[in-house]
């Protein structure tokens, strides 16, 4: 549909596209392009226009606006401070900024687009335009730095159970901070932190969950999915970003009451991980076995062909054996 196409096109530049450049990537006349755009718009678009410069999408129907979470957050504490941006260098690098400047315990920072979103070890995160949920939690944990990828898993099973409870099928977690769905990753996670010895003075919970792109880059194509391309459905941003809040704090208060064995519980039970053959890696290391078990510090337990029970403490796995869905063309 010429509505669907004009929408791509505009989400991939995140910039204004004149509808001379529209028109001639899309092959129709431009009154074809500008009829689109005004479809668009009834739908709950928000394109600007202007002369010469031409069009670009600016709000998407269901965007998660402070407003818009707001009318469905059911937390008390956790995103009651809420800053939206259109447009932001990360999110997880406002919420940095935000705690050094003493923001509370619970604020939440999302934008529609980020121009230098991260993964760990400086990796890049594609966070294009009005297509995800791309925010970062502000947390001021009383608990000492060692126990901080409590808080990574923490968001791993939050997301997971958000989605699960809109409805998506087939959600898991890859060790130690990733969404899958049927073997594509649709979610990750990067948790940063300030703390001296034996506690924590803040740390942010960034994290990114694909929800509206219709395509990938070429070099995400293969690994990476949207929940449109896994469900065929769009999703309510607002409403979801509330679900993943909600579900986070519910899980940090029992991780405070509790202690770690019923979020550690919860989290294998949606772990695709474990019992699989893995390769776990971090820097030059590299280790090859079965991922057995999780420890009470959320490290990984991979146990290798001569028996060695071997703790991973971070890095990144991949399955040996993919699941099966990923082998599909
Ligand atoms: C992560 O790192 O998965 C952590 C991603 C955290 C992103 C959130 S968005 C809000 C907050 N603000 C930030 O600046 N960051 C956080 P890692 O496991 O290192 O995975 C990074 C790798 O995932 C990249 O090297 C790519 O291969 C791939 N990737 C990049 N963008 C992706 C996307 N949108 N969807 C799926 N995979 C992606």
């Amino acid at each position: 549909m010429m509505r669907e196409k004009v929408l791509q096109a505009l989400q991939e530049s995140g910039d204004y596209l004149s509808g001379e450049a529209l028109s001639a990537l899309l092959g129709v006349s431009r009154t074809a392009v500008w009829k689109a755009v005004r479809a668009l718009r009834a739908a709950g678009y928000e394109i600007e226009s202007h002369p010469r410069v031409g069009y670009r999408l600016t709000g998407t129907p269901g965007a998660p606006t402070a407003e818009a979470v707001r009318r469905h957050l059911q937390t008390q504490q956790l995103g009651r401070s809420f800053i939206y941006r259109q447009e932001i260098d990360s999110t997880n690098r406002e919420a940095r900024r935000q705690a050094e400047a003493g923001a509370p315990h619970g604020l939440v920072v999302l934008a529609e687009r980020q121009t230098a979103g991260r993964g760990r070890l400086t990796r890049h995160w594609e966070s294009p335009a009005g297509t995800g949920i791309w925010m970062s939690l502000l947390l001021r944990p009383p608990f000492s730095p060692q126990r901080a990828p409590r808080l990574t898993l923490l968001a791993a099973l939050a997301v997971c159970q958000a989605l699960q409870e809109s409805g998506v099928r087939d959600v898991g977690i890859k060790w130690p901070n990733d969404i899958m769905i049927r073997g594509k990753k649709v979610c990750g996670i990067l948790t940063e932190m300030r703390a001296d010895m034996d506690r924590m003075e803040w740390a942010v919970v960034g994290i990114g969950l694909n929800v509206g792109q219709r395509q990938f880059p070429a070099e995400l194509a293969e690994t990476a999915s949207s929940l449109y391309l896994s469900c065929g459905r769009d999703f309510d941003r607002a409403a979801l970003t509330a679900g993943i809040l909600l579900a986070y704090e519910r899980n940090y208060e029992i991780l405070l009451a509790e202690g770690f064995a019923p979020i550690r519980a919860a989290w294998k039970e949606n772990c695709v991980t474990l019992g699989r053959p893995v390769t776990a890696r971090i820097f030059e290391q590299c280790w090859e076995g079965v991922a057995e078990d999780i420890d009470s510090e959320g490290s990984l337990l991979v146990r290798q062909a001569d028996g060695e029970l071997v703790t991973v403490l971070a890095g990144d796995v991949t399955l040996r054996i993919p699941d099966k869905e990923e082998e599909k063309p």
